[in-house]
């Protein structure tokens, strides 16, 4: 396997590495509403610690999507779901807990103060711009395009990839750079992916898996959506809003707007897109998307969320309508004012 090299964040690499080869039993958490990238990094993770003779844990918040199952059936550890039950700083049966894919405690909110209480035995491994979670080693690489992009890395510091860590971390490569179209898609992200395939990973049939698997009830909530968009700014912000008459009226899932916000990016005039999709409790949650230029992190953050700068993600306690003026707003802001 070739050399990968830091895009980022070295200054943690030795302190974690070593943290990695010192622990025996090891509980791996990522972020909520998991996407490939969170459980293939889990599942990875842990095949690559297994192979070093290490025992663990990967856990989940439900629910996980059933389009990400075959992921983790692939785990050597067994699956464990968190529950608000969980018996918090009494976990000592793990001398060490790894967060992957977030350092963010929005993201890890039900079990955030949990994970605090252990902060000197916690290690994360993470590639987003925002954190502020606290821990005996935070790892940053926000240049890698994937966590799954660093995992890869901590494999080579392993003695190489297995079979089933190279198709749980392919699925979090290819997901989190959109098949390798993304900006942050780097030589790095290419030969962490050549690697993957190198150890019998099969893009043929995680496109089949990841890509090929919709509902018919996620195609009538899209077709839905994008019928409903409204194009303001002089066309350059695409906004789709979701109700819960959506969803109930489709038959969709919650996690079947996955993707959705993407289609108004080809688009020749859309700079930038907002997904507004409605819980069941009210809020609102935000995916926000932009092609260049636009930093929708920051956007993000002005509403209490984060990100990456062409993808990011926030909740909003507002009426559909507001919330909509209010995102407007902000991105006028940068549209007169970019970075
Ligand atoms: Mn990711």
């Amino acid at each position: 396997m070739p050399t990968l090299p830091h895009t980022g964040g070295e200054n943690q690499w030795p302190a974690l590495i070593d943290a990695l080869q010192a622990a025996q039993h090891v509980a791996i958490f990522t972020h909520q509403r998991p996407d490939p990238d969170a459980v293939g990094s889990q599942v990875g993770l842990a095949a690559v610690l297994s192979q070093a003779g290490k025992s663990g844990v990967a856990v989940e918040f439900p629910p996980v999507p059933e389009n990400l199952m075959f992921i983790l059936e692939a785990s050597p550890w067994p699956v464990m779901e968190f529950t608000p039950t969980w018996p918090g700083e009494s976990m000592p049966e793990f001398d060490t807990i790894v967060v992957v894919d977030t350092s963010s405690r929005e993201q890890l909110s039900p079990a955030y103060e949990v994970l605090n209480s252990m902060s000197q035995k916690l290690l994360c491994i993470d590639h987003h711009l925002a954190a502020d979670i606290q821990g005996r080693c935070i790892y940053r690489d926000s240049h890698a395009g994937s966590c799954a992009e660093i995992i890869v890395r901590i494999a080579n510091e392993f003695g190489g990839l297995s079979f089933k860590a190279a198709g749980a971390l392919l699925a979090g490569i290819t997901a989190d750079t959109g098949w390798f179209h993304f900006e942050g898609t780097s030589a790095s992200t290419l030969q962490a992916a050549a690697a993957c395939v190198d150890a019998g990973a099969r893009p043929d049939q995680l496109w089949h898996r990841l890509m090929q698997q919709d509902s018919v009830a996620k195609w009538r909530l899209t077709g839905r959506v994008l019928q409903s968009a409204e194009y303001v700014l002089s066309g350059r912000l695409a906004l789709m809003r979701i109700s819960q008459q959506d969803f109930a009226q489709t038959g969709a899932k919650s996690w079947e707007t996955e993707g959705l916000i993407n289609f108004p990016l080809s688009i020749a005039d859309v700079a930038a897109s907002a997904c507004l999709a409605e819980q069941p409790d009210g809020l609102l949650r935000v995916s926000l998307r932009s092609k260049h230029t636009i930093n929708v992190a920051e956007i993000a953050a002005e509403f209490g969320g984060g990100g990456h700068a062409r993808a990011a993600g926030c909740r909003i306690r507002l009426p559909m309508d507001q919330a909509c003026k209010s995102l407007t707003i902000a991105f006028e802001k940068r549209f007169t004012n970019p970075q």
